[in-house]
């Protein structure tokens, strides 16, 4: 598998597969500003890292590596639905535990890397969700890293459909995280019966905080203390979730370390609660997340500090 996906897929020195974590196939993408992997399970993005930047996404180093899992960390894809609307359906969907196929791989001029997978239905599919659908995920590596959800309804009939790209990021400790970009919406607290609330101001972070913010089309910035921030522009959402799961809720997850909530915070670019999609037949809705490490003061780039 391995070899033909190489074969077929591979770029000389810039897009390699290789067998990660558990046995599972993953793509290496070496591109000019940045390195990243993504696992064919789940079209997991695991990493990305920006020469001179580090990390910006954080992994649970007890995360499962398993087909029936997903992987703890990175972007988890949620899809068709977000959530558990059944107790008897899969938490946040199917797509993060499904095997899918890669379709494409292309350089850029500017001069990022991209690989494309796709997920189709099928008779496991269709068990938990009797619809026809081809879901891609185009993943764009360069100074950003871009990741867009694109669903074809390839029904007769009109597909509601939610999704998150359910990214964790890494942060240097999250007493000094300040989350911007959310001020005067309204958001639900999933903690607190699904209150609706206002957002004054930027938000911190001093306990468990599970929210879905509504009309939020605007970019965030997680100001990661002195060193960095991370601005996150996205399309195709009006729905923004933040989430850390903080010290009881990290000691009850098995594949989460105790103290992973002190080097994380998920803001996830969503179609959630009521900023669910319908697609119709032959239509296409596509979700895009793009993410920039930058210094935390100063121009935006030292590149466009001088043009
Ligand atoms: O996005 C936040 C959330 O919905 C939380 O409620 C928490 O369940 C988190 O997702 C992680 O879910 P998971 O199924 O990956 O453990």
């Amino acid at each position: 598998m391995i070899d033909d996906l190489n074969l077929q897929f591979g770029i000389d020195k810039k897009i390699a597969f290789t067998l990660g974590n558990g046995d599972l196939p993953k793509a290496i993408l070496l591109a000019e500003d940045a390195t990243a992997e993504i696992y064919l399970h789940g079209a997991h993005v695991t990493s990305f890292h920006r020469h001179g930047w580090g990390e910006m996404l954080w992994m649970s180093d007890e995360s499962n590596f398993r087909t029936d899992r997903p992987i703890r960390g990175g972007v988890p894809i949620c899809w068709p639905w977000f959530g558990q609307p059944q107790p008897e359906l899969p938490q946040h969907g199917f797509a993060r535990t499904s095997q899918w196929e890669v379709i494409e791989t292309k350089t850029h001029a500017d001069p990022s890397l991209e690989i494309a997978l796709r997920l189709t239905d099928s008779e496991a599919t269709r068990q938990l969700w009797p619809h026809p659908f081809e879901l891609t995920m185009r993943v764009i590596v360069g100074r950003d890293l871009t990741m867009q959800l694109s669903c074809l309804n390839t029904g007769e009939e009109p597909l509601d459909a939610e999704a998150a790209l359910h990214t964790y990021f890494h942060v240097q400790d999250i007493d000094a995280v300040r989350v911007a970009g959310l001020d005067g919406r309204r958001y639900i607290d999933k903690l607190d019966a699904l209150q609706v609330k206002p957002q004054a101001g930027e938000l911190s972070i001093d306990r468990e905080v599970d929210r879905i913010y509504l009309e939020t089309p605007d970019a965030v910035t997680i100001h990661d203390g002195a060193e960095r921030r991370i601005e996150i522009q996205k399309s195709g959402s009006l729905s923004t979730v933040v989430w850390n799961p903080w010290i009881d809720k990290s000691a009850a997850m098995a594949d989460f370390p105790n103290d992973g909530y002190r080097t994380m915070v998920c803001v996830e670019t969503t179609n959630a609660a009521d900023d669910v999609r319908t697609i119709q037949p032959g239509e296409v809705h596509t979700i895009t997340q793009s993410c920039r490490c930058e210094p935390a003061t100063g121009p935006a780039d030292p590149a466009e500090a001088i043009l």
